[in-house]
């Protein structure tokens, strides 16, 4: 593949941009865009060369290895996966299948492997199975099941078609869109304004995205669900509704107008933190809009009132008229139907519970906040083995100073993953696919949330070394290994054999033949993967089109305005809200997103790390003169869980009694594989997040909104103590 340009997409992000890549020899030489791409465009971020840097990275570990002591050895695959079996097997034969943990991290669904990692999953028969969805996604599913009737109808926001967005907790600008698959945000909302659009930003931070829009609203963390409700009282007590759209519809309107009969703007205000006349502003202009919608994400995911938020965007595009409606929010028709079939996927909400008995299963897993506890509390069901697939939840997930300790106290852990990394560094062994430059791919996964139909094909670049293994591969030989098999000497390499064949690439042209555009509904025409390959840039397959009625999943096939859980989560709310600060700390700590950071893991490619000190809290200027400190300066960071000692950035950009820390830095514990990412190696924000405050419907740890301190460094041991993993609050 010498002196060649090959088009695939840059995996890294939900995006899933086209790029070009030109390769030399075994160099990759240049990336840059493909203007063929049918849904980027020839858009790509910084993040893009980034994909040659990890292919080349010489801190990519590209064989098996097992620990030594305090270091790791390379052992060959077959070695490697007798020893996991065993060591599996044995955990199992001793406590049971729930002895087993697994946690999955978001890179698995940026490939289509992720389908073994749900085989290796179910065939684990534990109840232990954790991923990144409890710390991103799931109070947007859970939403979506309750008000659809199925988790994987999450709406996307049609902002190519819309007159007026309006977007809360997300910063697309640079995210690049999540649930929602919009690659080149920025150009998607500069173009809401050039067609005559408006765009609003409701945001504690003046954030890049705000920077694009015609207003700027500095929500308090938190607030949206107060302000969202006054809305919906302008909106109903107005008559601003479009009745007919309700009618036709939603279940629920008579309920949902007696509940805001009372959440008046000058009511809600305060919880808000935004002014009545700025929230009755913002329900007229919703209304009055010929198209408009909420699209909202992280920021309001990661609460406490995460679900409850989510409802209430829904709802209020819904009662306006916008939802399954074009510039409103919309449901795709990607090339596997998937949402067709949500609603036969049973969620086993409360089918078991965590160890403590207080976080609910939902769609088969456990909230994230609670693996630590899971692993370390006395008793005869902890977890004693565990498998990370692609995730980094030390750096991730909340007090992850608590899952660095109960990673080392396993019997047995085993890591798929490309680096010895802040979570991995713990394993017994480490398995490392091939790089993504070294695969090919179809996703199935962002056609279902993107804001064009489209599916696309990922080429691989480089030949995979003879005895590399793709991610998929090495969970199909897990799966193996801890499947029960009678004579697993002779059974255990028939099954092998036959999962070999079964690559996920030949089971999706299998779905994608008999989906929507394949081959058993067009005939010849149809879709096939050759044609998907054959093309420069993917397939159009057009835009978004009104289908909820086919979709809905709930009994009565109506929009559910009133769910019962998300009502009574909202009375509990509404009784106990309050401004008031959490006794001593008197700061909000919310998160913040870098176009050149991807979560925890692009920190080793040195173009990545150009510029200064990104990991820093950032401080209004008032609250740093307050408190005397000093942009450059280091502060201590202080919560009811954790501490952190991080340099201050005074900005103007953020509300006063608001702090903004990134998540996934912390590269400094001895034994990371990451040389690059050690030398400016930030610090973990999430020793600062309590586990324990989760959204109550789907226990997603609300690490949007911690209540912290934040003074001046004085002495020296301030210094050293404080920015280690696990370091306990002071006071
Ligand atoms: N405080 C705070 N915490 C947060 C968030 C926040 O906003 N604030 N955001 C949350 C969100 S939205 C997310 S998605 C999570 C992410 O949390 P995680 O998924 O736990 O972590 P990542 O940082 O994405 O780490 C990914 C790991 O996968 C490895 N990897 C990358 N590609 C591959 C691959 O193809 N195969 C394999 N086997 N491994 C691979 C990388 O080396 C890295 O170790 O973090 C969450 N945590
Ligand atoms: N460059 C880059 N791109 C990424 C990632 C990355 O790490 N880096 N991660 C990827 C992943 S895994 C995901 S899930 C997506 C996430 O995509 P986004 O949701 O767009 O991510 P964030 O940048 O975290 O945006 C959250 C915003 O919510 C705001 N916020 C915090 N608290 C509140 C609140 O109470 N109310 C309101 N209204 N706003 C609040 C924050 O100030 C922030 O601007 O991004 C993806 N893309
Ligand atoms: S936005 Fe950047 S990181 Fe995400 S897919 Fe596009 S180029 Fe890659
Ligand atoms: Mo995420």
């Amino acid at each position: 593949m010498d002196g060649k340009t090959i088009a695939r997409q840059c995996t890294l992000c939900e995006a899933h941009c086209g790029i070009l890549v030109t390769v030399e020899g075994e160099q990759v030489t240049r990336i840059e865009g493909n203007p063929d791409d049918v849904l980027s465009k020839g858009y790509i971020c910084p993040k893009a060369t980034a994909m040659g840097g990890l292919h080349h990275d010489p801190d990519r570990l590209r064989t098996p290895v097992r620990r030594v002591g305090d270091s790791f050895e390379p052992i060959g695959w077959d070695e490697a996966f007798r020893e996991i079996g065993q060591r599996l097997r044995a955990v199992r034969a001793a406590h049971g299948p729930s002895a087993i943990g697994m946690y999955m991290g978001n890179p698995a669904a940026h490939s289509s492997s992720v389908i073994y990692g749900v085989a290796l999953r179910t065939a684990l028969l534990t109840r232990n199975f954790f991923s990144a969805s409890s710390i991103d996604q799931f109070p947007q599913e859970f939403v979506a099941w309750r008000m659809f009737g199925a988790n994987v109808l999450m709406p996307v926001t049609d902002i190519d078609r819309t007159d007026r967005l309006v977007i809360l907790g997300a910063n697309p600008a640079v995210s690049n869109g999540s649930i929602t698959t919009m690659p080149g945000a920025k150009l998607r909302i500069r173009d809401v304004r050039k067609r005559g659009g408006t765009v609003v930003v409701i945001d504690p931070r003046r954030t890049e995205t705000a920077r694009l829009a015609d207003e700027h609203v500095a929500v308090r963390p938190g607030g949206d669900v107060y302000l969202l409700l006054g809305m919906l009282h302008v909106l109903v007590t107005e008559g601003l509704c479009d009745e007919r759209a309700v009618r036709a519809q939603c279940a629920g309107w008579d309920e949902l107008s007696g509940l805001v009969a009372t959440t008046t703007p000058d009511r809600m205000a305060v919880h808000a933190g935004v002014d009545a006349d700025t929230i009755r502003r913002l329900a007229r202009d919703h209304a009055a809009a010929p198209s408009a919608v909420l699209y909202a994400r992280i920021g309001v995911c990661l609460q406490t009132t995460g679900a409850l938020t989510h409802w209430l965007v829904n709802t209020i595009n819904a009662v306006t008229g916008n939802l399954d409606r074009v510039g409103g929010q919309m449901f795709a028709t990607p090339p596997v139907d998937i949402a067709r079939y949500g609603k036969y996927l049973p969620m086993g909400y409360g089918a078991w519970t965590d160890r403590s008995g207080t976080q609910k299963s939902f769609r088969g897993e456990l909230p994230v906040s609670v693996l630590a506890q899971d692993i370390l509390a006395e008793g005869p069901d902890r977890i004693r083995a565990m498998i990370t697939y692609a995730g980094n939840p030390v750096l991730s997930t909340p007090q992850g100073g608590r899952l660095d300790e109960a990673l080392e106290s396993l019997d047995f852990y085993v890591a798929i993953d490309m680096y010895v990394t802040e979570t991995t560094r713990h394993a017994d062994i480490i398995l490392p696919p091939v790089s993504p430059l070294e695969r090919e791919d179809l996703n199935l996964v962002f056609p279902v949330f993107s804001v064009r139909n489209n599916v696309r094909f990922d080429a691989p670049v480089f030949e995979p070394p003879a005895d590399g293994l793709e991610d998929w591969q090495i969970l199909a030989r897990l799966l193996t290994e801890v499947v029960p098999l009678p004579a697993r000497r002779v059974t255990g390499r028939a099954l092998t054999g036959v999962l070999e064949q079964l690559s996920p690439l030949r089971l999706t042209a299998a779905a994608i033949a008999t989906g929507p555009y394949g081959i058993l509904r067009k005939g010849r025409k149809g879709l096939t993967v050759n044609r998907i390959r054959s093309t420069a840039g993917g397939v159009d397959l057009g835009p978004l089109v009104p289908r909820l009625r086919e979709l809905i999943g709930t009994k009565d096939r109506k929009v559910q305005l009133t769910p019962p859980d998300l009502l009574a989560a909202l009375h509990a709310v509404l009784d106990e809200a309050d401004t008031a600060t959490s006794a001593g700390y008197d700061l909000q700590l919310i998160g913040r997103r870098h176009l050149r950071s991807n979560n925890s893991w692009l920190h080793n490619i040195p173009s990545m790390m150009k510029g200064r000190d990104r990991c820093t809290v950032l401080v209004h200027p008032d609250d740093a003169a307050t408190r005397g400190l000093a942009d450059g300066d280091p502060a201590r960071v202080e919560s009811s869980v954790g501490t952190i000692v991080v340099p201050v950035e005074v900005s103007d950009d953020i509300r006063p009694g608001v702090v903004a820390i990134p998540h996934g830095w912390g590269h400094r514990e001895p034994g990371v594989g990451w040389q690059v990412a050690a030398a400016q190696p930030g610090v973990n924000v999430n020793l600062l997040h309590d586990p324990t405050r989760t959204d109550p419907l789907t226990g997603t740890a609300a690490v949007n909104n911690t209540w912290v301190r934040v003074s001046p460094v004085v002495t020296e041991r301030d210094a050293a103590d404080s920015d280690r993993i696990g370091v306990p609050a002071a006071g």
